[in-house]
């Protein structure tokens, strides 16, 4: 079954992924990111799986794991497949000069950037209003940290000037990751230099990992009004 799609931005975002899913071939580790376009991209997976497309999968949330099972999609893990050959994964914020990313707002960062980390290829799949000149500035980056501690932890990244708002799902409780760890947004504003941004969270004691993504990106698919347009790192 099919979604259905009323929402213009949801059908841009349908094509980008449909886009990404054509770079799947026969006998591929793939990488399966999480969020709503990344959804799309299962969805088209798990119709080519149906249509004898073979390849396997490591997914970056719960969520898509479920989605990919529900299609018959075989996954499996870094113990047999240390090495993915495409990820393909959606953002909340692209660079458009670096291509650069804030990832995260969907709380998966950490296995996102962990299946990213191990790809060949790293495709990300937005529509046109991901792209920003300079990240940080309609997005904070998602912060995961361990819960031992975490006032403190949301200190030291106050002294690195973020305002930091702990996380919470829609009951207004804490969210909880899919690591068991909770989420610090951190408002920058608009990041001048994400890379060494990164450099100064990984220093903080209690961060786990960061939404940041720098210089991971192989290639960018974004779903226009007027099309699809590809940048390359
Ligand atoms: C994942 O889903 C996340 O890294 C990002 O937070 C979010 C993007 O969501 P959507 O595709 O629904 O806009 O890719």
């Amino acid at each position: 079954m099919s979604t259905h799609i009323t929402d213009p931005r949801a059908e841009l975002k349908r094509k980008a992924a449909i886009e990404a899913a054509d770079m799947v071939k026969e006998g591929m580790v793939v990488g399966l990111g999480s969020g709503s376009t990344s959804a799309f991209m299962i969805e088209e997976l798990g119709r080519r799986w149906a249509e004898g497309l073979r390849f396997c999968a490591i997914p970056t949330s719960e969520r898509s794991a479920e989605q990919a099972r529900s299609h018959g999609i075989r996954l499996v893990t870094f113990a047999t497949h240390p090495q993915i050959d495409i990820d393909i994964d959606g953002a909340d914020e692209v660079e458009r000069g670096t291509l650069n990313l804030i990832k995260g707002l969907g709380g998966a960062l950490f296995r996102e950037k962990i299946v990213a980390a191990a790809s060949r290829r790293f495709v990300v799949v937005v529509d046109d209003s991901k792209l920003v000149d300079r990240l940080g500035v309609a997005v904070p980056v998602p912060v995961e940290v361990a819960n031992f501690g975490w006032n403190s932890t949301a200190r030291q990244l106050e002294a690195l000037g973020a305002k930091v708002t702990q996380r919470l799902d829609r009951s207004g409780n804490v969210f909880v990751t899919d690591g068991g760890n909770m989420i610090l947004d951190c408002h920058f504003g608009e990041i001048a230099d994400s890379d060494t941004l990164q450099n100064q969270l990984d220093r903080v004691v209690g961060v786990i990992e960061t939404g940041l993504f720098i210089g991971r990106t192989s290639e960018v698919i974004v779903a226009t009004a007027d099309g699809l347009q590809r940048l390359h790192a």
